[in-house]
């Protein structure tokens, strides 16, 4: 593959080339990592950012409706959008993000969009990686904005938060006793929560959820990168599209003081410097099922069963052997 090429081409934000990119990093073939770490780092220079986006929330709850319409309402104001989705696990039987290229069904027949399904996997750290580099390819391609989708299962939305500027929370309309439901850890991730459904007879309820949460935000710890009101809850309808500017009004004006007041710069700095750690991470524990080493480990495994070797001094040896 001519990576040059394909760079100039993502460059000119060519979606087929950009399609070729997404497939080259999902790759687990050793030549095509390598590929796709140079392009990728040949990306970076061009210094290219999207406003990145990341949604969470349970399976039923609206994400593929609000990306839908949300995304609609960007691309009429002239900006271009793209969708990911971290998908961990097969969970979601029937709501995968392929099966939604379908539900989507205006926004992928949009030129200014561009939704590309997530590889089925059942390992995280894979999935976080790919969709990282995918977000980069994308930012590359020009894309105002890219919107990162997680069903939430797991640990995906922390993963999905590490590699997002904003992060979205939407909510069903729900009796007060539910609110303990949502997690408090992802309570404090949230930037914007979006009680969904605010139509037809869900409406109160969908706005005493919101009064509901904005009471509960006002109880989390101040957060430095927020302004005054934020994390805010505010109400939507994916469906009949209601709430949606304001809602992406919201966004903007978090965005603009974050990046005025440095949060913007000093979080991409902390999210590049969390994925480095990571991929150290990852690539460690790859050495432990390569070469030698599982024999290693099986017959130190056999010394710490019977006695001969302490567990300390078993890892130590292992340890020395690996680096
Ligand atoms: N009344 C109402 N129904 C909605 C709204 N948004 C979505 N729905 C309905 O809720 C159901 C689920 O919507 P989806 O958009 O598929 O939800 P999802 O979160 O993508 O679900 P999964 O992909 O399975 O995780 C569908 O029947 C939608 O029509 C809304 O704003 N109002
Ligand atoms: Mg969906």
């Amino acid at each position: 593959m001519d990576i040059a090429d394909l760079r100039d081409r993502i460059l000119k934000q060519d979606r087929r080339a950009l399609a070729r990119a997404i497939t080259l990093v999902e790759s687990a073939r050793p030549d095509h990592r390598a590929q796709a770490t140079a392009l990728l780092d040949e990306l970076s220079k061009a210094g290219k950012q999207s406003l990145r986006i990341g949604l969470s929330g349970t399976p039923g709850v609206g994400k593929s409706t609000f990306i839908e319409s949300f995304g609609m309402m960007l691309t009429a104001r002239g900006l271009r959008v793209a969708v990911l989705a971290v998908d961990p696990s097969s969970a979601r039987s029937g709501g995968s993000i392929l099966g939604d290229k379908t539900r989507m069904e205006r926004l992928s027949r949009d030129r200014n969009a561009f939704i590309r399904p997530s590889p089925s996997q059942t390992h995280l750290g894979g999935v976080a990686r790919r969709t990282r580099e995918a977000v980069a390819l994308c930012e590359a391609a020009g894309f105002d904005v890219v919107l990162i989708e997680t069903v939430g299962v797991g640990q995906s939305e922390t993963v999905v938060a590490e590699m997002s500027d904003l992060f979205l929370l939407l909510l069903a309309p729900a009796g007060g006793d539910e609110l303990q439901g949502v997690k408090r850890g992802i309570m404090e991730m949230a930037d914007v929560i979006l009680v969904n459904k605010a139509d037809g007879e869900l409406k109160s309820t969908a706005m005493r959820t919101c009064a509901d949460y904005s009471g509960a935000l006002r109880l989390l710890r101040k957060r430095p990168q927020d302004p005054d009101g934020f994390p805010k809850a505010m109400t939507v309808s994916a469906l009949e599209e209601n709430g949606l500017s304001d809602a992406w009004g919201e966004m903007t004006t978090l965005t603009e003081w974050r990046k005025q007041e440095g949060h913007w710069a000093y979080r991409r700095a902390a999210q590049a410097q969390f994925w480095f750690h990571e991929e150290v991470r990852q690539g460690l524990l790859a050495r432990l099922e390569q070469g030698d080493a599982p024999q290693l480990l099986s017959k130190l495994d056999a010394k710490v069963a019977s006695g001969d070797m302490t567990p300390g001094q078993a890892a130590k040896e292992m340890l020395d052997r690996l680096s």
